[in-house]
């Protein structure tokens, strides 16, 4: 694990933003640990997540034209991602969101920002199962634009549930991956928050990785 990335932890721990407990999952799955990005919610926290993300995309090697923050939490990160890569990595990269609802008037559509075209690399915040994923590739394809890869904060290395994607065997990051073709890079991955709380975590936190690794042997 790099330093950034045991900050990072750091961080969304701070911040409360990663928390330990006990969650139901939009796939239905309970889990010991949750990761709310909603809840970096003041500039100092939002400028420092956007550091984060763009670190994690240089340090990827990605090359995209475009970025795309999909509704809602994505659009906050991509915002704060290329104001980042513009102040600290001299990257000045076009960026677009989309709106839940296509506006019927005014500008219309349902894109908001630079055009959708080239390559796009799109900032979310977690994958679990991939099913949101699918859907932000839909608005790609739909603008016969090419998906460049995924930053996410955390790669929480689940298995899709049974009956998502062919290969039950893999991750639903290695579904989503070789589904769409394109890579999925994260700040952070589950084993690295584990190495954290084993290695570098007080006592009332280190205790949570007993049942963060029996949820990892279930669905991991
Ligand atoms: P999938 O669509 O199953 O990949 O789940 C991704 C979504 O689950 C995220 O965009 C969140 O809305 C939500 N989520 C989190 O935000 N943090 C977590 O730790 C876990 C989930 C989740 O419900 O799986």
């Amino acid at each position: 694990m790099q330093d950034y990335q045991r900050e990072f932890i750091e961080f969304a721990i701070e911040q409360d933003v990663l928390r330990f407990g006990e969650f139901t999952l939009k796939s239905g799955r309970v889990s010991p640990y949750f990761f709310n990005a909603g809840l970096f919610r003041s500039g100092q926290a939002l400028a420092r997540l956007g550091r984060f993300y763009a670190r994690a995309i240089v340090d990827s090697g990605l090359e995209a034209d475009v970025l795309f923050g999909p509704a809602y939490k994505g659009i906050p990160l991509g915002a704060v991602t290329a104001v980042a890569l513009a102040d600290h990595h001299q990257r000045d990269m076009p960026f677009t969101f989309n709106r839940k609802e296509a506006k019927t008037h005014g500008e219309g559509g349902s894109l908001v920002g630079a055009p959708l075209e080239g390559r796009v690399m799109i900032i979310d915040d977690v994958i679990t199962a991939g099913t949101a994923i699918g859907e932000v590739m839909e608005i790609i394809h739909a603008e016969r634009a090419k998906a460049a890869g995924v930053v996410i904060a955390l790669d929480r290395q689940e298995r899709a549930p049974d009956g998502q994607g062919g290969l039950k065997a893999n991750s639903a990051i290695q579904e989503v991956e070789a589904r769409f073709s394109m890579p999925v890079v994260s700040i952070v991955t589950l084993d690295q928050v584990l190495e954290y709380l084993e290695q570098y975590a007080q006592q009332e936190l280190s205790g949570y990785a007993a049942a963060i690794r029996d949820y990892r042997a279930q669905y991991g």
